[in-house]
């Protein structure tokens, strides 16, 4: 789909009317007084609050409000969706993991505070987005349904599982490409794919419109993933906040190293193209769909 110049204004506006509003319901969700240690708040706000892209819980809100619900009914699950990213992020930091120093264009939350600080601080988060998901989404049917989405995509068979296979595989011999796609589909798409679920349920989608927010999501997954390994080729730290070309020299399993850099690109090309497929049956001229078709062609021209 292509869009005009003001089109493409419109949109950047839009998504970031949503970065907006999900920034500030972070805040006022960890807003905790003295409920909570400083030392304990201080540094989960300083990693929830550091500028992500929000783009997971922008798909919430998109795939609500496709489904027929105003926005700010998701808001709580994708308030929790970045909480759940965020832990992720901070412990995947930590020397026993990545061991990085850099993220989001600043210090590591281990690094400004220190590695017991950033353990809890991800294990807080964790807890913490079921809390608000329990407390804050409306009915409580719908609360009970995320609930049930979100840690299967967060536990030991999705996210953590995938994290897992990515540090054992060397020890299994040479992996193939349907291995590295599988642990891209738990490390990565996993959490996409339980964004948008959350979103289509809080949404009241239809079973074809659930289905369909699903397959576009497991595409979009595969694509962000693919772009996001050529950032650490292509791209320079200064712009993606983070530190580059670490993948090749640490034997990382990545599509570059698999496919190489033009084979991978095709691919993402190809997969932005079958997500955006995915949502023909949401076509309209609205802002909503066109910012998610917006901003999944943009993985293309990704910088950061
Ligand atoms: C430690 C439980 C645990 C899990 C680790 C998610 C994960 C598994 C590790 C994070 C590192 C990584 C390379 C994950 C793949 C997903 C990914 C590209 C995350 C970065 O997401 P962005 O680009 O980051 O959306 P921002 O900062 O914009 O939120």
């Amino acid at each position: 789909m292509i869009f005009s110049d003001r089109e493409q204004q419109e949109i950047l506006g839009y998504l970031d009317l949503l970065r907006g509003e999900i920034n500030a319901k972070l805040d006022e969700y960890t807003n905790f007084g003295s409920r909570c240690p400083k030392s304990l708040s201080e540094p989960m706000r300083y990693s929830l609050l550091s500028p992500g892209k929000r783009f997971r819980p922008i798909l919430t809100l998109l795939a609500c409000e496709l489904s027929g619900r105003t926005r700010h009914h998701a808001l709580p699950a994708a308030c929790a969706i970045e909480m759940i990213h965020t832990y992720s992020l901070i412990h995947d930091d930590l020397p026993a993991l990545d061991n990085d120093d850099l993220r989001r264009g600043q210090l590591t939350c281990h690094i400004k505070y220190d590695e017991s600080s950033a353990i809890l601080a991800g294990d807080a988060l964790q807890c913490y987005a079921f809390e608000v998901l329990s407390k804050h989404v409306f009915p409580k049917d719908t609360a009970g349904r995320c609930v049930a989405v979100l840690p299967e995509a967060c536990g030991p068979c999705e996210l953590v599982g995938g994290q897992a296979d990515d540090m054992a595989w060397k020890e299994s011999g040479p992996p193939s490409l349907e291995f590295l796609e599988s642990i891209h589909h738990r490390k990565t798409g996993s959490m996409i794919l339980a964004g948008l679920r959350m979103g289509a349920i809080i949404g009241g989608a239809s079973h074809l419109q659930y289905e369909k927010l699903e397959e576009y999501g497991r595409n979009y997954g595969l694509a962000f993933q693919i772009t996001d390994d050529l950032l650490d080729w292509v791209g320079d730290e200064e712009t993606t906040g983070k530190r580059v070309r670490k993948d090749k020299s640490q034997g990382k399993l990545t599509f570059p190293t698999f496919l190489g850099v033009e084979e991978s690109r095709n691919r993402a090309h190809e997969k932005v193209k079958t997500a955006c497929d995915a949502l023909d049956m949401f076509k309209s001229d609205s802002i909503v769909y066109k910012s998610l078709v917006g901003m999944t062609q943009h993985l293309l021209d990704r910088r950061k």
